[in-house]
């Protein structure tokens, strides 16, 4: 097989008002879609988080892999590693991020192309699945009223269930454990995750304990505070949510921070943010700064360097758990692959997939039932773009304006003044 052209489309898709530590979700999240071809005329597709510096790299390595076979994964490995080589002063083209972006987006859409040609899933070329269906999680965020797109801050009052919801504001434990009811009851997922560091800590503390109230000690519950507290204030926010939580995510910016909430609470910390590379390895190990790890073939590298990252896991005791950004299918087909490949992994996945509800690019959307993607044994990912759904979500790239993800800029828009602290409570 030999690689005949590459097609990089960057796409803006509807994303409602969602808060975090960085500030505030724009009206539209950045993707692109990358889509490889090969000579024979088979289609493979990636998806990656959005931006014009990672479309240039992907530009570039474009240009470079035309020719190269798509089963050739080391072969192209080399060439894109001689793309983003530092110069003769030591500055690289591409920093880590764009590299492993890049790296991700060719790589499932060589695996796409792969496995459609033999007529296999891509888990299949994984070494096979390790269950058949992939367990996600319920992903709450504190938010402002709107849907995000064209409509902003507006709302649909026709609108009912999750899609009301989605509308709905939610700055309370009130408001979250209602945006929870709504999703849980359209999605049926079994565990839930809060993104936290919005607002005071006890805030969040007393959200978490409103959905223990909720739904009971049955449902896992995660808190994600994205490394905005301080040592202390972790601990004692952790205190109280010992026994209620399944885990807590990156509530320390740092290894070293970590490692000392790690030991002083009896919870499992998780992470996608102190351990995110290769490079941090040895400090995990050194420091044990946390005992699970959220995966991603976005950030990692792709499907190989995911499941290189769970052999590390499986040998030096991590659970594993993955993580997402604001997604369409094409990513959601990947993460279900590499998923069922993962046979370590042991809890359920993230999604921001119900954010983005009804704007996929796919001819038949992904669907979950009781909070799980069958696994599909269909050829490559399994899904079928709809192009005038891309024609779609590319016009709103043209016309939304944004070019990089900036959720401070977002803020600013709302809270003039408002800034970014690495560490704020
Ligand atoms: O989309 O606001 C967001 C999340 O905070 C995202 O940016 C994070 O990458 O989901 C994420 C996480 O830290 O788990
Ligand atoms: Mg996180």
């Amino acid at each position: 097989m030999k690689i005949s052209g590459i097609h990089i489309t960057p796409v803006a898709v509807p994303d409602p008002p969602l808060l975090n530590a960085a500030g505030l979700h724009a009206p539209y999240a950045l993707r692109l879609i990358v889509e490889i071809v090969s000579a024979e005329g088979i289609a493979g597709w990636g998806e990656i988080p959005g931006s014009e510096a990672t479309r240039a790299a992907l530009e570039l390595a474009a240009e470079h892999l035309i020719g190269m076979d798509p089963w050739g994964l080391n072969a192209i490995d080399v060439t894109l590693e001689s793309l983003a080589r530092p110069d003769a002063r030591g500055a690289t083209p591409w920093d880590q991020r764009t590299w492993v972006h890049v790296r991700s987006a060719i790589e499932v859409a060589c695996y796409d192309l792969m496995g459609k040609s033999v007529e296999r899933p891509i888990v299949d070329l994984l070494g096979g699945a390790a269950r058949e269906r992939v367990p996600f999680a319920a992903y709450l965020f504190y938010k402002y009223e709107g849907a995000g797109g064209q409509f902003g801050f507006g709302v649909d009052a026709d609108a009912s269930g999750w899609a009301a919801a989605r509308q709905r504001a939610a700055l309370d434990p009130a408001g979250i454990v209602a945006q929870a009811q709504a999703m849980v009851d359209l999605y049926g997922f079994q565990s839930i995750k809060l993104k936290g560091g919005a607002f005071e800590p006890q805030v969040e503390v007393d959200s978490i304990l409103a959905l223990r109230e909720a739904f009971g000690p049955n449902v896992p519950l995660r808190l994600d505070p994205n490394a905005i507290w301080r040592v202390d204030t972790a601990v004692a926010a952790g205190r109280q949510l010992e026994g209620a939580l399944e885990y807590f995510e990156d509530p320390v910016r740092g290894q070293k921070n970590m490692a000392a909430v790690a030991r002083a609470l009896d919870i499992p910390l998780a992470t996608n943010m102190c351990t995110t590379s290769f490079d941090d390895l040895p400090g995990s190990v050194a420091h044990q700064s946390e005992a699970i790890i959220l995966s991603d073939h976005h950030f990692w590298g792709g499907f190989r360097a995911s499941l290189d990252l769970a052999r590390f896991c499986a040998t030096f005791g991590r659970g594993m758990s993955m993580h997402s950004n604001s997604h369409l299918g094409i990513s959601l087909a990947a993460m279900v692959q590499l998923a069922a490949a993962t046979s370590n992994l042991t809890y359920d996945c993230d999604t921001h997939y119900p954010w983005q509800d009804g704007y996929d690019l796919l001819v038949k959307p992904l669907t979950f039932e009781e909070g799980a993607v069958a696994v599909s044994r269909e050829p490559g990912l399994g899904i079928e773009v709809d192009r005038d759904k891309l024609a779609q979500l590319r016009e709103n790239y043209e016309a939304c304006g944004l070019t990089e993800r900036d959720d401070e800029i977002e803020m600013q828009k709302v809270e003039p003044g408002w800034a970014f602290q690495a560490t704020r409570w």
